[in-house]
């Protein structure tokens, strides 16, 4: 199938998994992603921004195969370069990475492009870019340690994204099980948790968790 016109078979599987070595309690991505794959998640991106780009490109080599073995979807954070080399499914850029219609260009017609919103503009602006994007992601939610430099956008940006977006959204930021709630009741269908899973002291039965609470009928 067509992994554009396919791609929320693999999105609306619940949780959205993004690797983060620095939190993941001393596992590799190799173990993390394994058993993000075991729990579920169809649905995986590669985000490593300290990291040199020989050791990136190794791993990524590793992880798209696994991916792909558990039939899911690989995407790459920020780097171009490295999702045409591996031959990743796609990449995540962010507002101030190339614009979406060049990276379409680097890319080809059939790989998935998410582009990150934190503003009812940004989103309006991604509407009126839809054409070269699958799916957009909303946050910050909450502050969170795992970005920084982030500012919260808080649950209003997500319910607002809920009713307008033209295509696909992820929520993420300071999202765990704890709090996940209010983002599924605020709309969204697919979540991004990053520490709380990579740092779960049991990774797969943290995202069984997670994607249980995702299907219980709260929407
Ligand atoms: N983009 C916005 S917030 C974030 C990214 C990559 C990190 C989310 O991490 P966590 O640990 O789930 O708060
Ligand atoms: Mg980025």
């Amino acid at each position: 199938m067509n992994l554009r016109a396919g791609m929320e078979s693999f999105f609306n599987t619940g949780i959205y998994g993004i690797t983060a070595e620095k939190v993941s309690n001393g596992r590799d991505n190799i173990e993390v992603v394994r058993e993000m794959l075991e729990g579920g998640i169809k649905f995986i991106q590669y985000r490593e921004k300290e990291k040199d780009a020989l050791s990136r490109y190794e791993e990524c080599l590793i992880l798209r195969d696994m991916v792909k073995q558990a039939g899911g979807v690989f995407i790459i954070d920020d780097f171009i370069d490295l999702a045409i080399a591996v031959n990743a499914d796609g990449v995540h850029i962010g507002q101030a990475d190339l614009p979406v219609h060049v990276v379409r260009k680097m890319l080809g017609s059939d790989k998935l492009i998410g582009l990150s919103t934190h503003s009812a503009e940004e989103l309006e602006r991604a509407n009126e870019l839809k054409k070269y994007i699958d799916y957009i992601g909303v946050g910050p939610i909450h502050a969170t340690p795992t970005k920084k430099d982030a500012v919260p956008v808080g649950i209003d940006y997500l319910s607002y994204a809920a009713k307008n977006a033209q295509m696909p959204f992820v929520a993420i930021g300071g999202i765990k099980e704890h709090n996940i709630d209010e983002v599924i009741s605020a709309g969204a269908k697919t979540v991004a948790v990053v520490s709380d899973v990579v740092g779960a002291e049991n990774i797969k039965r943290k995202v069984e968790k997670l994607r249980e609470k995702m299907f219980s009928g709260i929407h």
